[in-house]
């Protein structure tokens, strides 16, 4: 059987985990079980692999809703660094934030030599800033784990998510590496364990976006929204087109000529480097008044039929998933109980019924861990367990 780099990586992992085994006689009733089996697995795999080298780390735009998960998601994860230095706008500088209990002073992101013994920065300032500031990050070795979408698309930047494609992040001449928009990070993750039983063609694809992928002060928008009109005041409408409590808007970003968004387009394109795939993918991305996990309903057809039971499996087995699926006890992934946790959710996992070679579910992911701060460390925890940084 012909196995990718990638995988190869993860079957090595795999072998160091006895946990992995135990998927395979356990029932479906024993759904919560698996889950801290498959949990244990995740964790495990990614930190037995750490080699404790001394990283020295930086987090540029730390004071937005991501840059403040990086800072949790190191201290979770123990990430093996020595020195955490913080950047920010000239309006964030001086910003006092704490990391393990040591507090640190953010730094004005300037242009020179700040960069100058870093080995590896995590971006979240946007994409101006990450075009503007990329080669002062880079010119003496840092590798830039760039959040935003200034380089996704850029043939000599890799576009990783590890659990489809860690081997690409080996790859960059520019010294950066590109983490792909949230909605695109689930959306593979799922397609993954798919593809590996049969091509997948075509993806339709309809998401149901929360408030924090437009950032913490959205956020704090929707949560406003609700407290005004409760009080019977107008609600402050300035981060979305529209008021977004008690509405879903058919619009993330803006539109394109062919009629669909950005953020739409996003999907197509970044879904097809990832996997190194033709596969076609066709979105509507809506945005729902949630306040942080971002969900999907995703329908694939595959060159043959895959049975349930086979998707199921391949999902269970996979790095990075958890399923949630037991229809007859209500049990299905929900944005509201999975805010703030690591894995890719899977449930109302079914047959399409108008292609036999369809399936479709459900899936939901933290937008700003897994969608966003917690791909990034993972890409970082790769290149030092490979001992390429
Ligand atoms: C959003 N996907 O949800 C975007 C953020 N990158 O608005």
């Amino acid at each position: 059987m012909y196995l990718s780099e990638t995988e190869k990586w993860q079957k090595k992992k795999k072998g160091e985990v006895y946990f992995f085994h135990i998927h395979k006689i356990i029932t479906r009733k024993s759904i919560n079980f698996v889950s801290f089996f498959v949990k244990a697995k995740f964790v495990a795999n990614v930190q037995t692999n750490i080699n404790k080298s001394n990283m020295k780390v930086a987090i540029v735009g730390v004071s937005g809703a991501v840059g403040q998960e990086f800072l949790r998601v190191l201290a979770e994860r123990d990430f093996p660094l020595t020195e955490l230095v913080l950047f920010g706008s000239a309006r964030s500088a001086g910003n006092v934030y704490e990391y393990k209990g040591q507090k640190i002073t953010v730094k004005e992101l300037k242009h020179g030599d700040d960069f100058k013994g870093i080995d590896i920065v995590f971006a979240s300032a946007g994409a101006s800033t990450s075009k503007e500031f990329a080669d002062d990050i880079t010119k003496f070795g840092a590798v830039m784990i760039d959040n935003s979408s200034a380089f996704r698309m850029d043939s000599d930047v890799p576009l990783v998510v590890p659990e489809v494609n860690a081997v690409d992040a080996k790859n960059r001449p520019r010294g950066i590496i590109a983490n792909p928009n949230c909605t695109t990070i689930q959306l593979v993750v799922a397609l993954k364990p798919i593809e590996n039983l049969s091509h997948i063609k075509r993806v339709h694809v309809s998401t149901y976006q929360a408030a924090s992928g437009a950032g913490a002060a959205a956020m704090d928008e929707l949560e406003n929204q609700h407290k005004q009109i409760t009080h019977g005041d107008e609600p402050t409408v300035e981060k979305f087109a529209y008021q977004l409590a008690y509405n879903l808007i058919p619009q993330v970003d803006v539109f394109t000529e062919n009629g669909y968004t950005k953020e739409e387009m996003k999907m197509f394109h970044e879904t097809r480097k990832i996997m190194h795939s033709d596969i076609a993918v066709s979105a509507t991305c809506v945005r729902v008044p949630t306040l942080r996990a971002h969900s999907e309903s995703i329908w694939v057809e595959t060159e043959r039929p895959v049975s349930i039971e086979e998707a199921r499996t391949a999902f269970e087995n996979a790095d990075g998933i958890e399923v949630i699926d037991n229809p007859s006890e209500r049990k299905y992934p929900m944005p509201l109980f999975l805010s703030g946790k690591n894995p890719v959710f899977i449930g109302r996992i079914r047959k399409d019924l108008a292609n036999e070679n369809g399936l479709t579910f459900w899936c939901v992911s933290d937008q700003i861990k897994k969608g966003a701060a917690l791909n990034a460390v993972q890409i970082a925890e790769y290149l030092i367990a490979e001992k390429d940084i």
